[in-house]
């Protein structure tokens, strides 16, 4: 059964809003959250306010965080999926945005079949599946893997990856091939790059947290003033890097899970 917590203007630890990126930092990367991780976010959304942030679009965070009898937008006062383009607020959602409507649909294929081309065209990939570019809402996730490799695919192109620095090459080569086309890419996984428009990365969801000021729009008119953000890839080219060094943010990198409970009980006793 979900739990009741208090109305957002009343939690103890006041003004204060705590954002967690997902892979890496509330769960081992495209795996579930622990128990123990759910129990220490329980409790300190008794104290403050809690939103998570993920490049991933909202049915993976489901299956990472939720239950099948607990909707994943039930455990987060803010849920903000693919950079925050798909967002909840206290279960009910928000305002979307649209990748499609921002780039159009020629422009579109001819970056996606550049995509499909180079990918076609790689050598010693070591396996290919299927769905090599996933259309999202908020962007396009590219891998060249493909979308259906299994957890050993993952890890072994991963390695690969490292040694060939393909992704990053492919960055390159899309970045020369459509050097106006408003995009950033952002390598947020083990296995794909995202592709948004300029300024769609994680820091898209702070207007969304600043808006919560707002009576007029129906929010709590609470002033978020310590927007916390913990994230494991707080690193140049990493894809929680915007918003750990965004000035309305105060930053925490962290290791992994483990990580995240430890500084969490130094900060807030959890
Ligand atoms: O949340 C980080 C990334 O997780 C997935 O990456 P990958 O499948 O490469 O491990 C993707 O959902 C990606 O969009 C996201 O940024």
């Amino acid at each position: 059964m979900a739990e009741l917590y208090p109305d957002l203007k009343d939690r103890p630890v006041k003004e204060t809003i705590c954002l967690f990126d997902v892979d890496g930092t509330l769960t081992p990367a495209r795996q579930a959250v622990s128990a123990e991780m759910l129990q220490t976010l329980s409790k300190l959304r008794h104290k403050c306010a809690i939103g998570f942030v993920g490049g991933s679009d909202l049915p993976k965070q489901q299956e990472q965080l939720g239950t099948p009898s607990l909707p994943v937008t039930t455990l987060f006062d803010f849920c903000f999926a693919e950079n925050g383009l798909t967002a909840y607020r206290l279960g009910q959602s928000l305002p979307a945005n649209s990748f499609i409507q921002w780039l159009g649909e020629e422009k579109y294929q001819k970056l996606a079949k550049f995509c499909l081309r180079y990918i076609s065209g790689l050598e010693g990939l070591p396996a290919m599946r299927g769905t090599f570019i996933e259309f999202r809402n908020g962007m396009i996730n590219v891998s060249p893997v493909g979308r259906n490799a299994s957890k050993a695919e993952r890890d072994e192109f991963e390695a690969w990856d490292k040694g060939t620095k393909c992704r990053s090459k492919m960055i390159e080569a899309i970045k020369k091939e459509f050097p106006d086309i408003g995009l950033t890419y952002s390598i947020g996984g083990q296995i794909s790059f995202d592709a948004f428009p300029h300024g769609w990365d994680k820091t898209y969801c702070l207007t969304q947290v600043e808006a919560e000021a707002d009576t007029s729009k129906g929010f709590s008119g609470v002033h978020y003033k310590n927007i916390h953000f913990f994230g494991d890839k707080a690193f140049q080219g990493g894809n929680d890097w915007e918003i750990y060094q965004d000035p309305r943010t105060i930053g925490h990198a962290v290791k992994g899970p483990e990580d995240t409970m430890a500084q969490l009980k130094e900060l807030f006793d959890v």
